[in-house]
């Protein structure tokens, strides 16, 4: 199939590339360096420098003999994409090209505004790009599991069967995001459906939770070809700041109580749901939404499992609770469903003590190059 990833440097993005390049799909990937950029203007590197798309596109052709296009741009230019599209006629289109971080929608106004227009923007050009272009193609969202927020009810997989009144309908599950982020993920959701209905796209919409890990079946021991591992508080996840805060000396950040609880998953499955999604289109007109993720865990037995990794690998673990900088529930109720991409063929990696240790290890490496300060800056979600 031809794979259009649309911000194809990022996390899971460049992971992603590889893995459907890998498996036989012809992949391009487009990016416009934002991360990079916002990363840099806002000091927070990550554990080691990625080589650039370019570069890393030949390093994996070198390696596999296996092309990666690569297009520099901005989804927000519909010159830009229009040309993406008409040269590469996709069948598919994974998109990821949004600014993914929490805590950078809430530093400001102005973080807050661009993260808005970034993402309602790309998301809206992408559809339209589908529709003028390419419309049978199948569209693949990354969405988030935090468009649901903690309801005291199960989370159903996207959709509700409500009962009112003696009628019955069938509705997008309430969303209430924590973050103007999550927000903007609720909104694109809303955009999909809403021209799923209106022109018949075919849509999956993957809530995915936090994601952990750095190495995988394509990166094998090969750093070159790792994704950027954040650990700052700013683009870092959770457990991944946790563990290179362990290999720092830095005690562990856990904000307020800890009973925080969301539904992770390794980067190797987030790569295998995107995959099995790619390769099991909807129908037209239809909006599929997934929840992607393998386990809940709270922010305390996530600080649990990384004191015990530290203490095998012979480091002092410190927990340390912190006054919580966002406006979250500590305690709650969570029973997220998540079996449609069980359904598909997902074989889930669980979070054992050897992945725990594996990614440790490699951490550790490059410990002499983590800069503290980086890692807490108390970004506040109030007022
Ligand atoms: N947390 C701590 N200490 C820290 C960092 C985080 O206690 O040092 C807590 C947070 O308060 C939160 C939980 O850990 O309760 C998860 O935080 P996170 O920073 O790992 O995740 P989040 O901000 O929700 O965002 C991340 C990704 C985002 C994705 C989302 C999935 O950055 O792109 O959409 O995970 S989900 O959380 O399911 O919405």
């Amino acid at each position: 199939m031809r794979v259009l990833i649309l911000g194809g440097d990022g996390y899971i993005g460049w992971p992603t590339a590889m893995k459907l390049s890998a498996a036989g799909h012809e992949v391009m990937a487009v990016d416009n360096y934002l991360r990079r950029r916002l990363m840099r203007e806002i000091d927070c590197g990550a554990l080691f420098e990625a080589p650039n798309l370019h570069e890393r596109a030949r390093h994996w052709a070198a390696k596999t003999k296996k092309d990666v296009a690569v297009r520099i741009g901005d989804l927000n230019d519909w010159t830009f994409i229009s040309s993406v599209f008409r040269e590469f006629a996709p069948e598919a289109i994974i998109h990821f090209a949004e600014q993914p971080s929490a805590p950078y929608s809430m530093l400001d106004r102005a973080t807050a505004r661009l993260t808005l227009d970034n993402n309602l923007g790309v998301t809206f050009n992408v559809i339209h790009a589908i529709a003028e272009f390419a419309p049978e193609a199948h569209l693949v969202k990354l969405g988030t599991m935090g468009e649901y927020g903690t309801p005291n009810i199960d989370i159903e997989e996207g959709w509700i069967e409500i009962e009112h009144k003696g009628r019955k309908g069938k509705f997008l599950f309430p969303r209430a995001a924590g973050s103007l982020y999550h927000t903007t993920k609720v909104l694109d959701t809303d955009l999909l459906w809403f021209y799923v209905r209106m022109w018949g796209l075919r849509v999956t919409d993957l809530m995915q939770g936090p994601v952990y890990g750095l190495t995988t079946e394509e990166t094998g021991d090969d750093d070159a070809l790792n994704p950027f591992l954040n650990y700052d508080e700013v683009f870092g996840t959770v457990l991944n700041r946790f563990m290179v805060q362990a290999a720092a000396g830095y005690p562990l950040t856990v904000y307020g109580k800890g009973g925080q609880t969301r539904g992770y998953l390794h980067l190797k499955d987030a790569l295998q749901c995107l995959q099995l999604a790619v390769e099991n289109p909807v129908e037209s007109g239809e909006l599929r939404v997934l929840n992607q993720f393998v386990e809940t865990f709270s922010v305390n037995d996530l600080a649990g499992h990384v004191q015990r990794s530290g203490e095998r690998l012979g480091l002092d673990v410190r927990i340390e609770s912190l006054p919580n900088p966002r406006k979250e529930a500590e305690e709650h109720y969570y029973n997220p469903v998540h079996t449609g991409l069980l359904d598909l063929g997902l074989q889930p990696n669980k979070l054992t003590d050897e992945v725990m240790d594996e990614m440790m290890r490699v951490i550790l490496r490059y410990r002499d190059d983590i800069v503290t300060e980086r890692i807490f800056r108390g970004v506040k979600w109030n007022k």
